[in-house]
């Protein structure tokens, strides 16, 4: 019963996505037609919104409201696709596979592809600084700085840099760690504390212990990432599996084994949990999507 309604209230989120980033984006008969093709063809019809999922499941945690949320996660999954799109041209991963469909180089172009993701990028930061009911400018600027320091040198961007540099070399796990909190935990981190930001203000002791349940979650959502890629095919991941191994890649899994790589999943996933119970019930959505993360097959 408890999964049924998780099910619908994330197929609901992932419909009201869909909608809401339709009706953002710019439109594709509009010039200059290719790049907003491109921004509307790799960002619709594709991706689990796991980032959107967080910022709904955290927002519902502080009260905030849901067009309040809607607008939020929005600009939280435009830096995602933005990030996907970059990380798929030839100069980094060199993918052809992403959501079940041609990567946005292959589909349009290479200079069609950096700039759409140029173009996500701001107008992320776009919808993130446009007037929302019931926050304060400070709150506002609050999360567009939270966005922007997830995202950079100290973020994605920068774990990225890492990453691109740690092909074929031996990391440590801490230094593999290191990396993954700023790739992929820190766009995740981020995700939760903006769906909290835009309800009540929670108290210093809280919002740490709400950080600390994202901070698990992103290392433990990487983690799976690193498990699926040997034990999931394409078809099912919707991007290019075994790329890890292929490309000499460290990961979890090289350098824990599969085995212990699933364990850390869950160890990491019952530190996230045991960091929720201050919440009690109003943190329910964000254990259940925590159990979703550490659990899913593709
Ligand atoms: C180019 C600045 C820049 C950063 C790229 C996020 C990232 C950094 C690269 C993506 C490569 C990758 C496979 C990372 C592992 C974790 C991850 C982010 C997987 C993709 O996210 P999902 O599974 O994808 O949420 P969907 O398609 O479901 O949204």
């Amino acid at each position: 019963m408890q999964a049924e309604n998780f099910s619908l209230w994330m197929l609901g989120i992932q419909q009201d996505m869909e909608h809401t980033l339709a009706a953002l984006l710019p439109d594709a008969a509009h010039a200059p037609r290719a790049l907003h093709g491109a921004m509307r063809y790799s960002t619709l019809e594709g991706g689990k919104r796991v980032r959107p999922l967080l910022v709904y499941a955290a927002g519902e945690l502080t009260g905030a409201s849901e067009k309040n949320l809607a607008r939020i996660a929005a600009a939280v999954e435009l830096i995602h696709v933005y990030s996907l799109i970059h990380d798929d041209m030839p100069c980094m991963d060199d993918d052809v596979l992403r959501r079940g469909k041609a990567t946005c180089h292959i589909a349009f172009d290479e200079a069609t592809a950096l700039l759409s993701g140029d173009a996500l990028q701001t107008l992320a930061f776009d919808l993130l600084s446009q007037p929302m009911d019931g926050i304060s400018p400070a709150t506002q600027l609050a999360m567009v700085q939270t966005l922007a320091r997830a995202s950079g040198h100290a973020g994605m961007a920068g774990g990225q840099a890492i990453d691109l540099a740690s092909v074929g070399q031996a990391l440590s796990l801490p230094e593999l760690e290191y990396m993954h909190l700023m790739k992929t935990g820190a766009l995740i981190r981020a995700s939760v504390m903006l769906g909290a930001l835009a309800g009540t203000p929670l108290a210093t002791d809280e919002r740490a212990t709400l950080d600390h349940f994202a901070k698990c979650m992103g290392l433990a959502f990487q983690v799976v990432d690193d498990v699926l890629d040997v034990d999931a095919d394409s078809q099912a991941l919707g991007k290019t599996a075994g790329k890890d191994a292929a490309n000499d890649k460290p990961t979890y899994v090289s350098l824990m084994g599969l085995a212990r790589a699933r364990e850390f999943a869950s160890e990491l996933s019952s530190d996230a949990y045991t960091a929720l119970e201050p919440f009690a019930e109003k943190a329910a959505r964000l254990r259940q999507l925590g159990s979703y993360i550490v659990e899913r097959s593709f």
